[in-house]
């Protein structure tokens, strides 16, 4: 198993509301460093750094004006005299809901946004676009023949949709990586989201399209974050009609009752025949995890990698979430090990 890495990921280091006050966001620099040194001290293979890519790779999944917004939001909220983060505080709510770009970056951090919980820093670019290349090294590999490839994508991706950022996410790496495939000959694809929360941003992308299958497992967004996406009902549109699976899941959800739910998604993925998967890996789903709601165990990620291996297809895992920064290597590592014993 490969794993691509970029120290780049440092560069951002947010942010979020918490408890009525400003503080270090969960999503921090020490959840890749952990993960890292757990990789090396497990000898799972050889770690190297990302190339880099043409910011189209990026634009295929998203739109130019979001790319762009992302690139200079920092320098023009900087031009304003501000210093600290920049989050939005206003959005383009149902009615509200125009389609023109604000001129100014206040206005422009709403329509970009779908919620308070991405800030924007001075590194935030250069951590994004590395983390996005990263993504899109791991599928070069494992579309030049490697079985599978580990992407340690910080930040993660999979609640940035085509033109808004949130939930931590900024590009989506997982989409970016498979438009990527697709572009280079692949004629299908699948994305398995297993992070405790809803892929919102990967199932917006991909609602339409019925080359690219979006399974995800999550926190049943009745009561679980993102609250507007991911029930049983979302199933796609258009040609994309059948081409969503979602199967949210109660709170508390041990591994007996995921493994079932996963079971029948990856009986989904082999009847859409995918040349390859991406796996969007978010390791909030552990028992001990801060802000997520199921009971897997470190034991169960080893379970969770042997069956995503039992699909038998070329495999990218790219990291999504997982706060419980003491365990978030064991459980990456037993992922990616039960994975590499199967295969
Ligand atoms: N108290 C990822 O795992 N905040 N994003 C939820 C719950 C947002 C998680 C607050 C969670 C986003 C990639
Ligand atoms: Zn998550």
């Amino acid at each position: 198993m490969l794993t691509v890495y970029s120290p780049d990921h440092r560069l951002h280091h947010g942010s979020e509301l918490k408890d009525g006050a400003v503080k270090p966001s969960f999503e921090a620099p020490d959840r890749a460093e952990m993960i890292l040194a757990r990789l090396r001290a497990s000898g799972l293979g050889e770690v190297i750094r990302e190339d880099t890519f043409d910011r189209a790779c990026y634009v295929a999944a998203h739109s130019e004006r979001y790319v762009s917004f992302l690139e200079h939001a920092w320098s023009e909220w900087a031009a304003t005299g501000r210093s600290h983060d920049a989050l939005p505080l206003i959005w383009p709510v149902r009615d509200l809901a125009i389609d023109e770009e604000p001129g100014f970056i206040d206005g422009k951090l709403g329509f970009y946004a779908m919620d308070a919980g991405a800030p924007i820093t001075a590194g935030t670019w250069a951590a994004v676009s590395a983390s996005a290349n990263v993504a899109l090294t791991a599928m070069d590999r494992v579309l030049a023949g490697q079985a599978g490839a580990f992407g340690l994508c910080r930040p993660p991706g999979h609640h940035a949709a085509r033109e808004y950022m949130g939930g931590y996410c900024y590009l989506n790496n997982a989409a970016i990586a498979a438009e990527r495939a697709l572009s280079k000959g692949a004629a299908r694809v699948a994305v398995l989201d297993v992070d405790f929360h809803h892929g919102n941003g990967t199932q917006n992308i991909f609602h339409e399209r019925d080359d690219v299958l979006f399974v995800s497992l999550h926190g049943d967004p009745h009561v679980c974050y993102p609250y507007f996406s991911g029930y049983l009902g979302e199933t796609g549109a258009g040609r994309g009609a059948g081409y969503t699976a979602n199967y949210p899941l109660p709170q508390g959800t041990e591994w007996e009752a995921y493994r079932e739910a996963l079971a029948h998604g990856l009986g989904r993925i082999r009847e859409h025949a995918p040349d390859v998967l991406v796996v969007s890996l978010g390791v909030d789903t552990f028992e001990g995890d801060p802000i997520s709601h199921f009971r897997l165990t470190n034991g169960d990620f080893i379970r969770l990698g042997e069956l995503i291996a039992g699909a038998g297809l070329p495999t990218v895992f790219v990291m999504e979430g997982g706060y419980m920064v003491d365990d978030i290597g064991v459980n990456v590592v037993n992922t990616l090990q039960g994975y590499a014993a199967r295969r």
